[in-house]
């Protein structure tokens, strides 16, 4: 018996190596959620609420490779949108899976529930939609060779997949033959043409070898597409020294011995990193550089595009010339391959390092003194894990995370260009489930949290461990910095933080709230000893968030403001 367009669809996503979906349920959406419940590689995640399950997700696909989301028609995928716009703009594979009216009750021109009572049942196909890359209504004579589309689409960009099932289409056999799909780490998104590939890695070559100042950016794309190992194999082989942004950091361990530090404009770290990298003669650019605000230190960067190459994932612009149909992993692996075979570059400069990391936050402050960033930053730095998952929320805590160096094997995931506060509770946990053998640390504002701390509790009930840290401030703090002076818009209600994960059904887990140095450490080495998740509330005086200089301020107005206003 041919299994059904829902059943034929989980068992084509599973193969990617997919094992949760993350959702709502809903009586639309019920033969999708039956489908979940029963099948063998798929375990269902009671999201608190559609937007928590787009961005847990998301989380999830950051660190497995895809994701599935499951809502309910209308009321349910609107909810989601934001998540999943989100993940169309950090570039996440996430399925998102809608049950819609049957075909009888659109037949039939029955007025349903979640519409606007006039019959149309197309209404929300067109905004679910804009939020993918790729869409499908999938039936019984078209589910095999649209999955094949959507989810090759889906893959090649990176990118959310949006897919509609009608409540008895859902239901029935497919027609033609199921397809046996492979792991994601096995699947080649993108090919090259031979004859370009070589003119590539040509023109690659000859520009490295006249140069003396290169620095390698390598992006997010990397590991989008799986090909860290293979940009870390180049590194090795080439020689050069390398720098992130913002948006790219902790692609690699920020001890491995080419990193330089984090350029961002005049705000990089190590300062002088930044004419280290608008010096650099050439600079190649892995996967395609986001000059948004936040990754330039507010635009305050300039960088030379004429002394850029830069590899996209499915193509290369160096200077003028566009090389259509070459992938990244083939540029990749054929430049470390000819590295292997020619005298390896020592270092950009020689021996010499152009600049040191950043070096580790001192320890400062008595044991009785009330805990501040200035306390917190330094001491997270030295409680992080070589293997832990740092995930930072957007807020003032991604500003300061971004501007310390990560211990050795840590890794780090943010929302920088997406940048909507309350992804990071949900996020977490998705990752926490996609790799269950890394400890996930979660840094967010009181803020952010307020958002979406609902997932706290599926965190519980699903049994991961992670590591919470909320740092309240009694405000948008970061909005506080930006809006010049401190608004009562800014305010926020007082929660009693640490108690959340009791009343949200979590047990065993460590939960705390440290308002001095000796709480703060106290509690690190707590959390350190005990085995099972961890809830920490660490108080930051609001005073903290005073506005920016006024010139930044300035600055940022001009640009983001028409002159005449
Ligand atoms: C969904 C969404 N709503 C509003 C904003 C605007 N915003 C950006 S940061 C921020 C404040 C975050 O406050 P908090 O999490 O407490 O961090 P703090 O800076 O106080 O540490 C707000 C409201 C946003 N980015 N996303
Ligand atoms: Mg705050």
């Amino acid at each position: 018996m041919a299994p059904s367009v829902v059943t034929y669809t989980l068992d084509r996503l599973a193969d990617l190596g997919i094992g949760h979906v993350f959702g709502v349920p809903g009586d639309y959406a019920f033969p999708i959620n039956d489908a979940v419940e029963v099948h063998p590689r798929l375990t269902w995640v009671p999201s608190a609420n559609e937007l928590n399950a787009a961005y847990a997700a998301d989380g999830y696909a950051r660190r497995r490779g895809a994701g599935i989301v499951c809502t309910t028609y209308g009321v349910g995928e609107l909810s989601a949108l934001n998540g999943l716009m989100g993940a169309m703009a950090e570039r996440l594979p996430v399925f998102h899976l809608v049950g819609t009216p049957s075909l009888r009750i659109v037949r039939q021109g029955l007025i349903c529930h979640h519409t606007l009572g006039d019959r149309n049942y197309e209404r929300f196909e067109a905004i679910s939609a804009s939020a993918s890359c790729v869409s499908a209504r999938l039936t019984p004579e078209n589910a095999v060779i649209e999955l094949e589309r959507v989810i090759d689409k889906a893959l090649e960009e990176s990118r959310p997949a949006y897919l509609t099932f009608p409540m008895d289409l859902a239901l029935m056999p497919i027609t033609g033959t199921p397809i046996q799909g492979s792991p994601l780490g096995v699947i080649d998104q993108h090919d090259s043409v031979a004859g370009e590939l070589e003119a590539v890695l040509d023109l690659l070559m000859a520009r490295i070898a006249a140069v003396s100042r290169p620095v390698v950016l390598p992006t997010v794309t990397l590991k989008r597409f799986g090909l860290v190992s293979a940009f870390e194999a180049f590194l090795k082989a080439s020689g050069l020294s390398y720098a992130t942004t913002p948006m790219d950091k902790a692609l690699l361990s920020e001890e491995h011995p080419a990193f330089l530090g984090m350029y961002n404009g005049g705000r990089s770290t190590p300062a002088a990193l930044r004419n280290v990298v608008e010096d650099a003669d050439l600079l190649i650019d892995l996967g395609g550089l986001v000059l948004e605000d936040l990754n330039t230190g507010l635009w305050s960067g300039s960088l030379d595009p004429k002394r850029i190459i830069a590899l996209h994932a499915d193509w290369v612009q160096a200077g003028d010339r566009v090389f259509t149909s070459v992938s990244i992993s083939d540029v990749l692996a054929g430049l470390t391959q000819r590295f292997q075979h020619s005298p390896k570059r020592l270092s950009s400069w020689g021996e010499q390092r152009p600049v040191q990391p950043a070096p580790f936050l001192p320890l400062s402050g008595a044991a009785d003194q009330r805990t501040d960033s200035a306390v917190f930053y330094p001491r997270l730095q030295q409680f992080l894990r070589p293997t832990d998952l740092l995930v930072s929320d957007t807020g003032t805590c991604l500003l300061k995370l971004n501007a310390i160096r990560l211990p050795a094997g840590v890794s780090m995931e943010s929302q920088t260009l997406w940048g909507s506060i309350g992804w990071g509770t949900p996020a977490a946990l998705g990752c926490a489930l996609a790799e269950p053998e890394r400890r996930v640390v979660l840094v967010t504002g009181d803020g952010a949290h307020q958002l979406t701390a609902q997932e706290i509790g599926v965190m519980g009930f699903t049994g991961v461990n992670p590591v919470v840290i909320v740092l309240n401030n009694g405000l948008h703090g970061i909005e506080a910095l930006i809006s010049e002076t401190g608004h009562a818009y800014n305010d926020l209600p007082p929660w009693r933080f640490a108690d959340l994960p009791a009343a949200l059904g979590c047990s065993g887990w460590w939960c705390g709230r440290a308002g001095t140095v000796a709480e703060l450490e106290q509690a690190f080495a707590a959390i350190n000893a005990h085995q099972g998740a961890a809830y920490l509330e660490v108080l930051i005086p609001a005073e903290e968030s005073q506005p920016l200089a006024e010139d930044v301020i300035e600055t940022m107005h001009q640009t983001m403001t028409p002159q005449s206003v």
